[in-house]
């Protein structure tokens, strides 16, 4: 008999649990929690992060694009994630240091990412899609989880250099089910580690939905483990950037980590590799359309007679511009040829690795007397 899975709340209950500071409708409301980490920002830093979400959403329409004619191995779109991550990516400083996985297009984007680097990985052309030391972004990790244990180990070391600086890991809801997730928060704990935890639930796994990863809210369990964690509606991107403050304050003031559950929705496919259509309802992808966050952010600032024409003019051209160097970038890349993949294995060249360089070169010269 196959156990009976009953989801832990329904879509508006469970957004009603999270934390929030703009209703889906674009109403501000007051949050005693959230509040004081957003009183400096003002109409204009709203622009910027609608600016930056929009932004995102072309390029991520462009790695789709770009992958459905032939120019990407594979894209995994973040639409519908934009706030949560815009909002967390604001709040970090500079010299803080991000452990991504996959998805977190948005996270490279608030980092600084140039245009060709969203596409490099996917592209096949380079082991990292960007210099992760330029942007202190860590390559994306496609090893479920991991990331978090690079995270902590990282924080580990700022700890011992007394350095002052945050680590920041992010990873899906159904990440929070592996082993290395769970091994990572203890890590953080026992230690004290300054690293902030962001699980951006999207509600789905590839084809498993959430209530298969935890039958409670998955913020609920960090404080199991000693990590103070707060569960924030990540489609509003006001209340992330709220919650991310609040928990780099907590780990830069030597408090130890702080944990995150931004509850949000992929709508979109797991990546282009997969249909989503053959295990989840029209219904559930309509009732997230209208939690759309970049629509929220728009409602706002329209109400409150900050959104006009100039702001959303310019707003387009700089989403096109991006998304147009996205493109020539990759169509530009200069495949490198195939022994250049011996070059970064190792600081210093070895006898191991040149007889591997020279069995690898005989196998392509094998080619060439064939033809
Ligand atoms: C260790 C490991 N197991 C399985 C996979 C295959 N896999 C790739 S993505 C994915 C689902 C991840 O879901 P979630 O953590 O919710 O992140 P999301 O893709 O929704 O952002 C799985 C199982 C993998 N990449 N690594
Ligand atoms: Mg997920």
């Amino acid at each position: 008999m196959s156990p009976q899975i009953t989801p832990i709340a329904d879509t508006e209950q469970d957004l009603e649990l999270s934390e929030r500071l703009l209703t889906p409708d674009g109403t501000r409301i007051a949050n005693p929690r959230l509040d004081p980490f957003v009183a400096d920002v003002d109409a204009a830093q709203l622009r910027a992060l609608h600016r930056d979400m929009v932004v995102l959403r072309r390029i991520d329409a462009e790695g789709v694009a770009l992958q459905r004619q032939g120019q990407l191995g594979l894209w995994a779109p973040c639409q519908g994630q934009e706030a949560t991550q815009i909002g967390t990516a604001r709040a970090l400083e500079t010299r803080d240091y991000v452990f991504p996985s996959y998805r977190e297009t948005g996270v490279i984007y608030a980092r600084g990412a140039q245009p060709g680097d969203y596409v490099r990985m996917w592209r096949g052309e380079e082991g990292a899609a960007y210099d992760p030391a330029a942007l202190r972004v860590a390559p994306l990790q496609i090893i479920i989880g991991a990331q978090t244990l690079h995270a902590v180990g990282y924080a580990l070391g700022i700890q011992h250099d007394r350095a002052d600086e945050v680590a920041v890991t992010y990873f899906g809801d159904g990440a929070t089910s592996q082993g290395d997730v769970n091994e990572a928060m203890i890590f953080a704990a026992s230690y004290g580690a300054p690293v902030v935890f962001v699980c951006q639930n999207n509600h789905w796994a590839i084809s498993e939905p959430v209530a298969v990863q935890s039958q409670y809210p998955i913020a609920g369990r960090a404080p199991g483990f000693g990590i103070p964690s707060l569960r924030v509606d990540g489609n509003d991107v006001l209340a992330c950037l709220a919650a991310m403050r609040w928990a780099l304050e907590h780990a830069r003031s030597g408090q130890g980590p702080a944990y995150i559950e931004a509850v949000t929705y992929r709508m979109g496919p797991h990546t282009t590799a997969d249909d989503p259509t053959r295990y989840r309802d029209e219904e559930e992808l309509e009732s997230w359309r209208r939690r759309d966050p970049i629509a929220r952010l728009e409602a706002y600032l329209r109400a409150a007679g900050e959104l006009d024409a100039q702001h959303l003019a310019e707003t387009q051209n700089a989403a096109d511009q991006v998304a147009k160097e996205m493109r020539a970038a990759c169509l530009g890349m200069v495949t490198r040829p195939p022994l250049a993949v011996f070059d970064g294995v190792y600081a210093e060249p070895h006898t191991g690795l040149e007889r591997q360089r020279h069995e690898y070169s005989a196998y392509l010269a094998s080619f060439e007397s064939e033809a």
